[in-house]
């Protein structure tokens, strides 16, 4: 093949079946970016703001396509840039190829400009696989390695190639001899069921409990049909870690929604009662809001075996896809008689149900805009196939509680990194890889100061290449990093830190405005409905900039009375404003978690 090392680089990236390379340029990889102008009309490179901006949108990708994101990036602070969205995809089981570039071999180890040794930066992030070209010959065992990995251990994997090397005449096929290297493309996943022996056991321990409480995550996304099924038949309830949202959807009467620190007071009923525990394609971490040790009998079906009896001692151990697994389960399984426990529940979710659109309503208390009626117009407001993401902050709280999700929707969010920052990314990524769709992504002020703000001109950029130009920015405007906020008060009792926790105030509709897109402002409740009509009819990307009440506690449902008392200490302590906020909403906190509610 005739060409560059660079240009094989990009042969080898679409023979694998990539089209999209989310990165940032630099002359550590200017011969890869020569390539990719000569293989443009089917290799698109899409240029960020940030570089960690591109490996955030790579993991987006990969999150709601399930294909291996790749993103790239200049050898030295262009690679280090990438690590935090790395990071997010390696702790969020995401395959995302990272590919950099590095000093020439020949100047290597001389000191010289940029020089940075990646092979030991990436060995933790990329730890499945990391590995520097330095031959022509290389770049195409590298690759084929680097993607097959990713994609089968589902994790990240890093590619580094020296400048000069991307330059070299590209070398196809290694000359014959005893070490030469022969690789070759794809990855099939397959399809992993337990032996029949397994599941049967795992179906006594199902068939002999009574109050059956399930736990659905991110493994469970593509199997909606036979969690329903298995929760049907067993007359169970069922929780949804957040990067399940989208696993169930909300209209499922069983369905006790988000569960933990962000999650539903039925999540919370239901895990406390079960005496039998099936947790499904999910390692959410927070032990406490699963039934104590020892109340529940456990099963559990996780693809990854490392990832079995983590959080709760498990009786059953199921490796296995989650779909497949569920769909040869079921059949063992009997019908629960006794619907008693479910019903509860559902009679519980209505309940909450109604209680969350009664916070969602718009008051007399118009003075303070409160979160939970803007999530709760966006989510009526939302198109099919719509796809959500929130940043991490008091944005995820809403989001968890207040956006019901029907089914044909994506959601998703930094779950086990919890890193701010991938909202706005995150829906940009599903903008190119659905541009038929409509993206929310949903974000605090902190994560728009902290980068969000930047990657708009990102969709300021592209909007018009995009077969649907939608795609809805929801800030809370509070000046505040609130989540921290208040896990200070509630946690710590402390007040709040105004030197560590206030922002400046920016007016994020207007810098919409300033580039180009959609900026809508709603600073008090009657504005919302109207606003939130308008972001979705837009022609363009739109900013809904919300100012909303920082004194709205994103409590979970069951704060301890502990936590009660340290949160009213520090409202005692705290020096200035948001009293009567703030116990009005301890007020409504103290109303959530009565019995009977
Ligand atoms: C990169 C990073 N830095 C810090 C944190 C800690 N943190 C979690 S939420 C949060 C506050 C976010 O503030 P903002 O985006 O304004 O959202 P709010 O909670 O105010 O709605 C902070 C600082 C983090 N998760 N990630
Ligand atoms: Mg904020």
């Amino acid at each position: 093949m005739a060409g560059t090392a660079a240009d094989y680089l990009c042969e080898r990236l679409l023979e694998w079946g990539v089209r999209t390379v989310y990165g940032y340029p630099g002359d550590g990889i200017n011969g890869i970016l020569g390539a990719l102008r000569r293989h443009q009309d089917r290799l698109r490179f899409i240029q960020v703001r940030h570089e960690e901006m591109a490996a955030f949108m790579a993991c987006g990708h990969a999150k709601w396509t399930g294909e291996v994101g790749v993103c790239m990036a200049t050898s030295g602070p262009g690679a280090i840039h990438l690590l935090n969205g790395l990071y997010d995809a390696r702790l969020d089981h995401q395959p995302v190829v990272a590919i950099v570039g590095q000093a020439p071999v020949s100047a290597l180890g001389g000191d010289t400009q940029q020089e940075v040794d990646l092979l030991a930066l990436y060995k933790d992030v990329a730890s499945a696989y990391v590995q520097q070209a330095n031959d022509p010959s290389a770049i195409r065992h590298c690759l084929d390695r680097a993607l097959r990995i990713a994609d089968a251990e589902r994790t990240v994997t890093c590619v580094i190639v020296p400048t000069d090397v991307q330059e070299m005449e590209a070398v196809v096929e290694q000359p014959p001899g005893l070490k030469a290297i022969h690789t070759g493309i794809g990855y099939a996943r397959p399809r992993l069921v337990p032996d029949r022996e397994d599941l049967q056991r795992a179906a006594a321990v199902l068939n002999a409990g009574s109050r059956v409480a399930m736990l659905v995550g991110a493994g469970a996304l593509d199997a909606t049909d036979e969690v329903l099924a298995v929760a049907d038949r067993l007359g169970a309830g069922v929780a949804k870690a957040l990067l399940g949202k989208a696993a169930v959807p909300d209209d499922v009467p069983f369905c006790t929604g988000a569960i933990g620190l962000l999650g539903t007071r039925p999540s919370w009923n239901l895990m406390q009662r079960a005496d039998t525990l099936l947790i499904v394609g999910s390692s959410f971490p927070y032990s406490n809001f699963l039934p104590p040790t020892g109340q529940a009998r456990g099963v559990q079906i996780d693809l990854a075996p490392r990832m079995l009896s983590l959080r709760y001692p498990m009786e059953v151990n199921l490796v296995g896809d989650s779909k497949a697994t569920l769909a040869e389960l079921l059949p063992l399984l009997e019908r629960r008689q006794d619907r008693g426990f479910q019903e509860q529940l559902i009679r519980e979710v209505e309940e909450w149900w109604r209680l969350m659109e009664e916070r969602g309503r718009p008051e007399e208390r118009d003075h303070r805009l409160r979160p939970q009626g803007l999530f709760a117009a966006v989510s009526r407001h939302l198109p099919e196939g719509a796809i959500l993401s929130s940043d991490s902050g008091s944005a995820a709280n809403w989001f968890a509680r207040h956006v019901r999700i029907r089914r044909g929707m994506k959601a998703s969010l930094s779950g086990n990194l919890a890193t701010m920052g991938p909202g706005v990314p995150y829906a940009i990524a599903a903008k190119f890889a659905y541009p038929e769709r409509v993206a929310v992504a949903m974000v605090g002020d902190g994560a728009m100061q902290m980068g969000s703000m930047t990657e708009l001109l990102t969709a300021a950029k592209y909007y018009r290449t995009w077969r649907d130009p939608r795609l809805v920015v929801l800030v809370l405007n509070n000046q505040d990093l609130n989540q921290v906020t208040w896990e200070q008060r509630v946690m710590a009792g402390d007040p709040k830190f105004e030197a560590s926790q206030e922002i400046p105030y920016v007016d994020y509709a207007r810098y919409a405005d300033l580039i180009g897109l959609s900026g809508i402002k709603v600073t008090r409740a009657s504005e919302i409905e109207p606003a939130v009509e308008a972001a979705f009819a837009a022609d363009r990307p739109a900013v809904i900039d919300a100012v909303t009440d920082p004194e709205e506690p994103p409590l979970p449902p069951h704060i301890t009375f502990q936590e009660a008392v340290r949160y009213g200490k520090s409202i005692l302590r705290a020096p200035r404003a948001g009293l009567p906020g703030a116990v009005e909403a301890l007020r409504e906190k103290v109303e959530e978690l009565r019995p009977g509610r």
